[in-house]
C-alpha cells in the first residue's frame, strides 16, 4: 500500500492526477479534499498499476489510522508556501517516529517547482530541518522536485514508486 500525505494544498491531488495521467491545464481545479482520493497509477510502460490512497492534509490528526500495511509514503511539501514548510516539518517528523512505519520509504517531494518564488531546494531542506530528520529517521528518505502544473519529476517518481522490487513481486502475482 502506498500513500501520499502532506499538507492542505500542497497539490497532492494535482501530482496524483499527473501520474495518472489525467488532462491537467490552467482551467484544471481540484477540491480540496476532505476524505481520501484513489489514484490508479501505471508503470512507465502501462503493464502494472498499483493504487496510492491521498489522504486529505486536514485529516492529519488521523492519518495514523491508515498506517497498516503501508510500504511507501509520498510525502508532497508545497516549496512555494514559506509558511507552511516548517509546519510540513513538524508533521513529517510525526511520521517517521510511528514504529509501524519504521520501514517504509518516503519520497520528500517538494512540490509546485513552477512557481518563480517557491524556495530553492536547500532552503526548503534546511526549513524542514532535513539534515535532522535524516539522521534520526530509521527509513530511507529520497528527495524530489516536482511539479504537477508543469510535468517536472513526475516520471522519477514514477520509477521510484516502480522499483525493482515492486516490479518484481508485480510480474510474480501477474503469473
Ligand atoms: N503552480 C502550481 N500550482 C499547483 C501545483 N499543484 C497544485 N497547485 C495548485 O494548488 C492548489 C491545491 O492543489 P491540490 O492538488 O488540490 O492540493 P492538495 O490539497 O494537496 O490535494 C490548486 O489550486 C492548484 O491549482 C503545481 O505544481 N504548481
Ligand atoms: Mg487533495
Amino acid at each position: 500500500m502506498c500513500l501520499c500525505l502532506g499538507p492542505i494544498k500542497s497539490g497532492k491531488t494535482f501530482l496524483m492526477k499527473r501520474l495518472q495521467g489525467d488532462e491537467i491545464d490552467d482551467a484544471t481545479h481540484t477540491v480540496s479534499t476532505n476524505g481520501i482520493n484513489l489514484f490508479t497509477i501505471k508503470n512507465n510502460t502501462g503493464e502494472f498499476d498499483i493504487i496510492i490512497k491521498e489522504i486529505g492534509g486536514s485529516m492529519a490528526p488521523i492519518w495514523k489510522h491508515y498506517f497498516d500495511m503501508v510500504r511507501k509514503i509520498i510525502y508532497v511539501v508545497d516549496a512555494s508556501n514559506l509558511c507552511q514548510i516548517s509546519a510540513a516539518g513538524v508533521l513529517l517528523y510525526s511520521l517517521l517516529v510511528d514504529p509501524r512505519l519504521r520501514n517504509v520509504k518516503i519520497a520528500l517531494t517538494l512540490n509546485k517547482m513552477d512557481l518563480s518564488y517557491r524556495q530553492m531546494r536547500n532552503e526548503t531542506l534546511l526549513i524542514l530541518q532535513y539534515s535532522r530528520l535524516q539522521k534520526e529517521a530509521t527509513q530511507e528518505l529520497t528527495i524530489f522536485e516536482t511539479s504537477g502544473m508543469s510535468g517536472q519529476g513526475i516520471e522519477e517518481l514514477r520509477n521510484w514508486i516502480f522499483d525493482p522490487a515492486t516490479l518484481k513481486s508485480a510480474i510474480n502475482a501477474n503469473k
